[in-house]
C-alpha cells in the first residue's frame, strides 16, 4: 500500500489533545491506517525572518514534519491572501475582500516553499493529499519541481459561483493552479459544478467522462461530503460529568435550551440568528421565560480585519436582547466568547432541545452533524439548519431547513422545533442518523483516496506547461 502524505496549513498532533476538529481527526485516522507524513505549519511565528528548518517528530507510524512561518509569511500568506481574500470571497463576501498584490505573492511563496520542503521527503509511490484553500497553488509548484506522484486536493470551504470567483484579480492563475492536481474534491455538487462552470467559461476547459481537459492535462473533480464518527460523538455526549454541564442544567431548571456552537466568524450568521431568537420572544409570548439560547463562539483569527467588529456587534446585540427581555430569574441569551473542550461541548449539545445552526454560507458544518449524533434516541432534539450549509444537502428531510436571511422564517422554525411532538422528533432523528452513518468520516476519506489512487499517474509530459501564477 502506498504511503500517505498529508499537507495542510496547520498540523495538529492528536496526542497533545489539540486535534479536535473534523479535519484533524480525519487526517489522523487516515494516517494511522497507512502510515505516513503530515507536513505543515506548526502554528508558531518565528522571530527571525529567514525560513526555519523542518522539525520532524515520529509518533507511531506517523511522521509530523512542521515548521514555523516568518512574520512576513504570516502577514501576507495567512492573514492576507488566505483569510482576507480567499475566505471572504469563497463565502460570497467579495465586498469585504482586501486584495493586495504583495499578499498574493506571499501566498505563492509559501505554497512554493511547502512544495520545496516536501520534495526531499518523497518516495516514488507516495500519495499526496492536500487540504484547503491555503494551498491551492501547491500542486502546481510540485509539478514544476518534477514531482509526478498522485496529488489530490480537497476544499473544505465552498467554491463560489464563477462571477464571484472572478472578483479575485488572480482568479485565472488560481484556477489554473488547481488544474495541476489529479483530483480536486469538493463538499457538495454545487461547489463542484461552480468550479467546472468557471473552468469551462474562463479556461476553455472541456468536460468529459475522465474529468476536465484543462491546461493540457486532465483534472478529475468529485464531491466528497466530509462526515463525522457518529458513534464516537454519541459516546462522548453521554459522559456529562463535567462541572459546566451540570451547572448549565441546574441553571436552566425546566426551561428548554436552544444551542449554537461556532467559531466566531461572519460566515456563521450569528447576528441574524440573535435577531431570529428575539423575534421568537417578540411574537411568541409563551416562550418568554421558558426557553434560553446559548451561543458558544470563541474568537478565531482575531488579528484579521473585521473579526473584532463582529465580536463587538455580537456583544451589543446580546446585551440589547437581554436588556429588553431578561428578568431577574431568566437570562434569555447567553453568549460565550470562549472555547470548550469537545468533552464538554458534546454533552451540551445533548442537553439542548434545539440545535440552531444557521451559517450564511458554510462548506459543510460539522457541528450540525455532531448535534444530531449527540441526541438521546429516546428524546432527541431538533436540528434547525441553514439551507446554505453544505450539510443541508444531506440532512434535508430530517432537519428543519431555514433561510438565514429570513429572520421571521427562522423564528417560526424555532417555534416549530420547540413544540415538535416526540414521534416526529424521533422519526427525523432516525432519518438523520442513517445518513450520518452512511456518509461518515471513514467513508469520506476512503472514497477520496480510492478515487485519487484509481486515476492514471501523472507523467512529466502530462504535468502540463507550468503557467505563470502572477
Ligand atoms: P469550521 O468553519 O471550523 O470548518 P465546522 O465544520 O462547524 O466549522 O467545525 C469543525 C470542527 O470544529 C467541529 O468538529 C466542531 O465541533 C469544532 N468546533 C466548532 N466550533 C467550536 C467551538 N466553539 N468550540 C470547540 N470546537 C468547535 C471548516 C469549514 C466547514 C467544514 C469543516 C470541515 O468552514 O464548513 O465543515 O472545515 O471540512
Amino acid at each position: 500500500m502506498s504511503r500517505l502524505i498529508v499537507i495542510s496549513n496547520r498540523v495538529t498532533q492528536a496526542s497533545e489533545g489539540k486535534a479536535t476538529g473534523g479535519l484533524a481527526v480525519g487526517v489522523h485516522d487516515a494516517l494511522h491506517e497507512t502510515g505516513g507524513v503530515w507536513l505543515g505549519w506548526n502554528g508558531e511565528v518565528a522571530a527571525e525572518d529567514a525560513p526555519a528548518p523542518i522539525a520532524t517528530q515520529q509518533r507511531g507510524n506517523i511522521t509530523y514534519a512542521t515548521f514555523p512561518l516568518t512574520q512576513r509569511d504570516y502577514d501576507r500568506y495567512y492573514r492576507g491572501f488566505s483569510n482576507a481574500v480567499l475566505w471572504p470571497t469563497f463565502h460570497y463576501r467579495a465586498d469585504i475582500s482586501r486584495f493586495r498584490r504583495e499578499d498574493y505573492e506571499g501566498y505563492l511563496n509559501v505554497n512554493r516553499d511547502f512544495a520545496r520542503r516536501l520534495a526531499p521527503l518523497l518516495q516514488p509511490d507516495d500519495v499526496i493529499w492536500v487540504h484547503d484553500y491555503h494551498l491551492m497553488a501547491f500542486g502546481r509548484y510540485c509539478r514544476e519541481l518534477g514531482i509526478t506522484n498522485r496529488i489530490g486536493f480537497f476544499l473544505h470551504i465552498p467554491f463560489p459561483g464563477p462571477e464571484v470567483f472572478r472578483t479575485i484579480p488572480t482568479h485565472r492563475a488560481l484556477a489554473q493552479a488547481l488544474c495541476a492536481y489529479d483530483l480536486v474534491g469538493f463538499q457538495t455538487d454545487v461547489d463542484e459544478q461552480a468550479f467546472t462552470d468557471y473552468c469551462v467559461r474562463c479556461l476553455d476547459a472541456v468536460p468529459g467522462a475522465q474529468g476536465l481537459l484543462a491546461q493540457g492535462r486532465r483534472v478529475r473533480t468529485g464531491t466528497y461530503p466530509i462526515g463525522i464518527d457518529p458513534d464516537a460523538v454519541t459516546a462522548m455526549s453521554r459522559t456529562n460529568r463535567s462541572r459546566q454541564v451540570v451547572a448549565l442544567k441546574s441553571g436552566l431548571a425546566d426551561r428548554k435550551l436552544i444551542i449554537s456552537v461556532d467559531r466566531l466568524d461572519y460566515s456563521k450568521g450569528l447576528i441574524e440568528r440573535f435577531n431570529a431568537f428575539e423575534q421568537l420572544l417578540e411574537h411568541g409570548p409563551g416562550h418568554r421565560g421558558a426557553v434560553s439560547f446559548v451561543q458558544i463562539a470563541p474568537s478565531s483569527r482575531s488579528d484579521v480585519l473585521g473579526y473584532r467588529e463582529i465580536r463587538r456587534e455580537l456583544e451589543r446585540t446580546a446585551g440589547r436582547i437581554n436588556g429588553r427581555w431578561g428578568e431577574l430569574a431568566w437570562t434569555p441569551l447567553r453568549y460565550m466568547n470562549r472555547s470548550y473542550e469537545r468533552s464538554v461541548l458534546m454533552p451540551l449539545l445533548r442537553a439542548s432541545q434545539v440545535g440552531f445552526v444557521t451559517p450564511l454560507r458554510d462548506g459543510m458544518n460539522l457541528v450540525a452533524k455532531e448535534y444530531v449524533a449527540a441526541q438521546p434516541p429516546d428524546d432527541p432534539g431538533v436540528l434547525v439548519l441553514s439551507e446554505f450549509a453544505g450539510a443541508a444537502r444531506e440532512l434535508e428531510g430530517g432537519a428543519l431547513l431555514v433561510n438565514p436571511y429570513d429572520t421571521e422564517g427562522m423564528a417560526l422554525a424555532l417555534d416549530r422545533a420547540l413544540r415538535m411532538p416526540l414521534a416526529e422528533r424521533a422519526s427525523r432523528y432516525e432519518v438523520l442518523m442513517r445518513r450520518l452513518r452512511a456518509h461518515d468520516l471513514t467513508h469520506w476519506r476512503d472514497t477520496f483516496l480510492a478515487d485519487l489512487q484509481s486515476g492514471t499517474k501523472a507523467s512529466p509530459q502530462s504535468a502540463g506547461e507550468p503557467a505563470a501564477l502572477v
